[in-house]
């Protein structure tokens, strides 16, 4: 039997946002789940499935905050064993990589594979020479793997038969993996690794311990992604993300998986809008967003553990340019008198010129929507806007006949003869008020 706790995707020193305290953040998670969960439930081995640093470039803080752990469980004599993922990958220029000296160092055990004229060979973990693409610890066999990239669909079925090669049988073989997986990328991804070619390791390994998508999701009680330990920009916030403490007795598995926020530290984020329309002077809009901040900042929590990251959106029309707006400056006003945590500012406004086709619902037939919009863009204009309506339907009329292969020549003409028929028309209409 063996207990053992798998996380991903760590990310120490991340540096989004330009946050500075956000980096203590992301140390604070990994401080409690390591005391709480490694250390604590006193787990034979940890698995981290990469991405233990934010960037392969790692600096000195990161480095302690990983440091400050990884001592820790030295003294607990509990393993850790570590594969790169595309944030700390090596560079394919150097055979030196932070990863790679920590390992050197004892600290942690990063498993790779060897790749000769394109096939992987295994070797079993070598302590004098610290360093090895698989390790026994227990009644557990633990396989490394590197970050493929887009070679992922064609490096692992090489991978898992070097696997199937190398399994020990009666104990639980586990793999280490860094990767997208088909059918739980939330953006479009190319080298997604396919179901049908993840279902080879099927046979190799009983744990697939995954990393690399920042949200918890398992397939078929086999393939497990914990998530990342703390979210690493806004819109990862909402996915349920944490570590999994797995007990095994030969291939049956007792899994427990523990919730960031509820089991372990977690920064709350607090995500307002603010609607600009109906100011008209730069300065003046500047002020009422500072004041509305001002009152949603009044309601956080002093406590700086509970003390939520902000992230403001502005919505709506904008009456002048933009950079009018001196966002910077508001953000400057801002952290000097409320001193949040953390502020992020999304201008999602449009330009007033550009606002067209409002208030049309969702389900408005492209047609009726594309008719409505040059209509909007006609409107403004002292020549046409008083036919915009007309004129519209003209352009819509002129783009079908081109899309049908009309001649220019023919669609020239149909142009003219409105326009003048409306000129004329519209010359009559002003006779005859005169007229009167
Ligand atoms: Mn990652």
């Amino acid at each position: 039997m063996s207990r053992f706790l798998h996380i991903a995707d760590i990310h120490l020193g991340i540096r989004r946002y330009n946050l500075p305290d956000r980096t203590n953040d992301f140390f604070r998670a990994w401080q409690e789940v390591i005391e709480r969960y490694a250390i604590g439930r006193r787990v034979d081995f940890v698995l981290i499935a990469g991405d233990l640093f934010d960037r392969r470039n790692v600096d000195p803080q990161a480095a302690n905050h990983a440091m400050i752990m990884l001592r820790k469980l030295e003294a607990a004599r509990i393993p850790v064993l570590v594969i790169e993922g595309n944030h700390d990958s090596h560079e394919f220029t150097s055979r030196f990589s932070w990863l790679r000296s920590f390992s050197q160092w004892g600290y942690i055990k990063l498993l790779e594979p060897e790749w000769t004229d394109g096939t992987p060979s295994l070797t079993q973990w070598n302590d004098v020479e610290a360093r090895g693409s698989y390790i026994d610890i227990g009644d557990a066999r633990i396989f490394g793997s590197i970050w493929f990239g887009t070679t992922i669909g064609q490096a692992l079925p090489l991978m898992s038969e070097a696997v199937r090669q190398n399994r020990r049988e009666g104990a639980t073989n586990i793999m280490l993996l860094h990767s997208d997986i088909e059918g739980q990328v939330n953006r479009p991804v190319q080298n997604a690794l396919s179901l049908s070619k993840l279902s080879l390791l099927r046979g190799a390994v009983d744990y697939l311990a995954l990393g690399h998508t920042h949200k918890k999701f398992d397939i078929e009680e086999w393939a497990f992604n914990p998530g990342s330990l703390e979210a690493c920009n806004v819109d990862e916030v909402e996915a349920e993300r944490g570590a999994y403490i797995i007990e095994t007795d030969g291939p049956r598995l007792k899994i427990e998986f523990v919730s960031a926020g509820a089991d372990y530290f977690q920064r709350p984020f607090k995500r307002i809008e603010y609607q600009i329309d109906s100011l008209d002077e730069p300065d003046q809009a500047r002020q009422e967003i500072f004041e509305f901040l001002r009152e949603q900042c009044a309601k956080d929590e002093e406590d700086d553990l509970k003390k939520p990251i902000i992230e403001l959106t502005l919505r709506g029309q904008l009456a002048f340019k933009n950079s009018l707006l001196r966002l910077d400056k508001l953000k400057e006003q801002a952290i000097e008198e409320l001193r949040p945590l953390g502020l992020i500012i999304n201008n999602k406004t449009i330009p007033k010129q550009l606002a067209v086709a409002l208030g049309l619902g969702r389900d408005t037939p492209r047609s009726e929507r594309e008719l409505k919009v040059i209509e909007d863009i006609i409107r403004p204009d002292p020549r046409f806007g008083h036919r915009a309506q007309e004129f519209a339907a003209l352009i819509v009329e002129a783009k079908r006949l081109a899309l049908e292969g009309e001649s220019p020549e023919k669609i020239l003409r149909l142009i003219e003869d409105r326009l003048f028929q409306a000129a004329a028309e519209h010359e009559q209409a002003a006779l005859a008020e005169g007229a009167d």
